[in-house]
């Protein structure tokens, strides 16, 4: 179906002159932009100019392809995919759009004929930060996947004004920053003030009976905030389809609360602005207690809300009717943020639009899939009912009717068993009551997946065992993947290239072609040319790191990286522990043969979790002692990268050597940087948890270092109850790294400083740090023998990136296409920019 970008019809001519292709085009359209939009002349243009000058005329080129998709989805009624997350960790626009338009080298040539370094204009964009971590990047890639394999797609989110935090260190800790992202405008977006929803909230309900008589409900809510949205075009990878990502920005309604400015209270009035703007104002890092979060509840609900009576208007501007709003539109609910759409869409389909309950039902079990990603069980949404009912009183009805229905159900099944009804209850009756959201968007979805095959299963087997019993059929597991646009295309290069001479250029859309390259891993030539690769990639990373902390890493160390959220249950503790080990050994045995290493940590830490933020300082405080020492200071590197993002994300997977994958077993759902490392040729040391699992049988037993307690293994010593400390009685090296820890060598003296730490180690810990501390020691012994044997290692690397084609996000989105959504490719074909072909569409 795909028509090369550049095989535009001849009619379309005049639509060359604007978004030509080609590199005098660019040059032209770039200076073009920079003298009337921007109102600059080269000479006293900024690097921000230059940026957004390209990034302009990259987006004149995207337009074609986005008004050409928008118009063949309307003239087609096409089914589409609606994605909702109120998260979208997209990176930087620039170097994707490049890439997906496959315009990075002309547009390179034509920067450097300009006198201008691409990668120089590209690091001027500061990258949309509107997600946490892996929910929010797997959003990301899912986006690109469905674009480039040609789905109708519209992504539903969240404008923040503010996105993940910047995150600095001083003395060796984080502080916070807030993200202004958009302070210097966002090239990328178009807003689209002529679609503004209104969004009530507060207030209360009303019965009436309408004019046939039947009962129906009123809201009179308190407050109104109107949503505008702003769309992005999602490009697929060298084909027309653009999609769009609609984000929505909260607003007040224009004229504000007149009757308190008539009555001169003036201040008051711009306080209710303030108030509705400051819905989207910034997004929440995780692990926040969620006790509380009023406007955390208020933002799911507001883009839920814009979302669905977008998709309203647009399936009424198509002419079709309500009752067809499931053929046309597959809702996918990205976790439970957005589960608040089961009752909204029950509600404007019975108040709004007067449809009788039994059909709307239909509809919304229809429309709904739902996707968990976490198994811990303090991350299982719940709101208290009392919050809930003072904001959204109509869903709450709505939310107790459904539950009502529902377990008649399960009343009828489990005849007589009060306990199974009280479990499976949308809303929780034992202490504080509150809504449960995963149950609600069990009950409202005709559709259930984990993200990995471990994942999928335990929560079969635990967190949602009641549901899956009563409906088996509603559950299947769709593993994670990720983009190998951005995460081998964009971020590797020579990889690329060395791919594209060995494989052709089609890999990038077809993965599975890695393999490949499997007879090439006994190629002694094509070992040299993989390992040159890697070297190149870990001097880029190791001046990086130079220009950041001004610490020197050795590109010819072992890369052994860690970068993810700081979370215990993920145990960069762990990590930290074998290192002290490690320096502690050189210490007493300065001739022991062990290779060099850098250890490279990165990640954010949620602003109140405490004991997060003291992993953070021990990493630093080992980083300042060992980079320090003398005796061991070519042979060992400490570093912490401070603001792990996807610009940084880009950077450190190609020039890794060693992917540290060491979640407890059963609580990592899936993880999705252990694809980009593996896919990038590191090899992985890791638990069997999440997709680790399947990774490491794809590339095989003996290309993955493996260590540690099984899922129910871990589940065994949990219930047992046994002390951790019994791991530490017979292992003296252990003992000395607590004691080192202990002395103070790390906190500048303060003895006292990792005691918390410690303590839950020691106590009562349950992540099961030192269960699997000497099994992830000896492990990494392992991975020092081999490393010092560079074909060996060469080849296991090969091995790694040539199997890992399965992982790709394409896979992912293929799988949800046809085992959930049930839609279909449709082919754009390109019409011309002078908007003709949408007008006749309209006919
Ligand atoms: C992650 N969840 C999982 N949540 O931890 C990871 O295993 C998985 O690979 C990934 O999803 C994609 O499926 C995650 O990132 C969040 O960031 C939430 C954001 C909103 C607040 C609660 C955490």
């Amino acid at each position: 179906m795909n028509t090369k970008p550049e095989m535009l019809s001849p009619a379309l001519a005049v639509d060359t002159i604007r978004t030509g292709l080609d590199k005098a085009s660019i040059k032209r359209a770039f200076l073009d932009h920079l003298f009337f939009l921007q109102g600059k002349f080269p000479t006293i243009a900024t690097f921000n100019d230059y940026y957004l000058a390209l990034a302009y005329l990259v987006r004149d080129r995207l337009l074609q392809r986005w008004v050409s998709s928008a118009t063949t989805y309307t003239r087609e009624g096409s089914r589409t995919v609606a994605y909702l997350s109120a998260e979208f960790l997209m990176g930087p626009h620039l170097g994707n759009n490049l890439v997906n338009l496959d315009m990075l080298d002309t547009a390179r040539a034509a920067m450097q004929e300009l006198g201008l370094d691409l990668e120089k204009i590209m690091a001027q964009e500061v990258e949309p930060g509107l997600g946490n971590g892996g929910l929010g990047r797997l959003a990301a890639c899912y986006l690109d996947s469905l674009a480039t394999l040609e789905i109708p797609t519209l992504g539903y989110g969240i404008r923040y004004e503010y996105g993940i935090f910047h995150q600095e260190l001083h003395n060796g800790a984080q502080v916070e920053l807030s993200d202004m992202w958009l302070r210097n405008g966002n090239p990328w977006e178009i807003a689209r003030p002529e679609w503004t929803v209104e969004v009530r909230f507060g207030g209360h309900t009303e019965r009436y009976t309408d004019e046939q008589g039947r009962s129906r409900v009123r809201w009179h809510p308190e407050r109104i905030v109107m949503g505008v949205p702003y769309d992005t075009p999602v490009p697929g990878y060298r084909c027309n389809t653009a999609n769009t990502l609609r984000l929505w920005s909260a607003a007040a309604p224009e004229s504000f609360d007149f009757a308190a400015f008539n009555e001169g209270d003036y201040y008051r009035a711009v306080d209710d602005k303030i108030l509705s703007e400051n819905l989207t104002k910034v997004l929440y890092p995780n692990d926040e207690p969620e006790q509380g979060k009023q406007l955390r509840l208020g933002q799911q609900y507001f883009f839920v809300s814009c979302a669905l009576q977008d998709m309203i208007r647009i399936l009424f501007r198509q002419r079709l009717s309500l009752d067809r709003f499931h053929s046309k539109f597959a809702i996918q609910l990205n976790d439970t943020h957005p589960a608040i759409a089961v009752p909204e869409l029950m509600r404007l389909l019975i108040d709004e639009h007067g449809m009788e309950w039994e059909a709307a039902w239909d509809i919304t079990e229809a429309t709904f899939a739902y996707t968990n990603h976490t198994l811990l069980p303090e991350a299982l949404e719940c709101w208290s009912l009392s919050l809930f009912g003072h904001l959204l009183p109509r869903h709450l009805e709505i939310i107790y009717e459904i539950n009502e229905r529902f377990l008649d159900k399960v009343r009828i099944r489990y005849l007589g068993d009060a306990e199974q009804v009280a479990r499976m209850s949308i809303i929780d009756d034992t202490g504080e009551q509150s809504v449960r959201m995963a149950h609600l968007a069990c009950v409202g979805s005709h559709a259930i997946n984990g993200v990995a095959n471990l994942h999928t299963q335990l929560l079969e087997s635990n967190v949602l065992k009641d549901f899956y019993a009563l409906s088996p059929e509603k559950f299947s597991n769709k593993t994670n993947g990720v983009t190998p646009r951005r995460w081998i295309v964009l971020s590797n290069p020579r990889l690329a290239a060395l791919l594209n001479d060995t494989l052709g250029e089609r890999w990038a859309k077809d993965l599975d072609m890695l393999r490949g390259l499997e007879p090439l891993a006994d190629d002694a030539d094509f070992r040299a040319r993989w390992r040159d690769i890697k070297h190149h990639n870990k001097q880029k990373l190791a001046h990086h790191l130079r220009k950041v902390t001004g610490i020197a890493a050795d590109p010819d160390s072992l890369f052994d990286v860690q970068v993810k959220r700081i979370h215990e249950y993920k145990r960069q503790h762990l990590n930290v522990l074998h290192i002290i080990a490690l320096y502690n050994r050189i210490r007493q045995d300065p001739g022991a043969d062990i290779p060099p290493r850098t250890f490279l940590f990165a990640g954010k830490a949620a602003p109140g979790y405490h004991m997060a933020k003291l992993i953070i300082r021990l990493i630093t405080g080992v980083s300042d002692i060992i980079n320090r020492d003398p005796l061991v200071r070519s042979r060992l590197k400490v570093i912490f990268l401070p603001n792990f993002n996807v610009s940084n994300g880009q950077r450190i997977y190609p020039a890794a050597d060693l992917s540290e994958q060491i979640s407890t077993a059963g609580m990592e759902a899936s993880g999705t940087g252990n694809m980009k490392f593996s896919m990038n040729g590191a090899l992985t040391i890791g638990t069997l948890d999440g997709a680790n699992i399947e990774i490491r049988e794809a590339v095989g037993a003996e290309n993955f270092f493996l260590f540690g307690h099984t899922a129910s293994e871990i589940q065994a010593l949990a219930q047992e109850g046994g002390s951790p400390a019994s791991f530490v009685e017979d292992n003296a090296g252990l003992q000395e790294v607590i004691h080192l820890i202990r002395s103070g060598l790390f906190s500048h003296g303060d003895c006292d400083l990792f005691e918390p730490l410690l303590d839950s180690l020691l106590e009562n810990d349950p992540f099961h740090v030192f269960a699997d501390y000497a099994a992830y020691a000896e492990c990494q012994q392992q991975v020092a023998e081999i490393y010092r044997d560079v074909e060996t290692w060469a080849r296991m690397s090969i091995l790694n990136t040539a199997r890992m084609g399965w992982f790709s996000s394409d896979r992912s989105i293929r799988e949800y296409c046809d085992n959930i959504w049930k839609v279909s490719p449709v082919g754009v074909k390109l019409e011309g920019s002078d908007g003709l072909g949408f007008l006749q569409s309209l006919q």
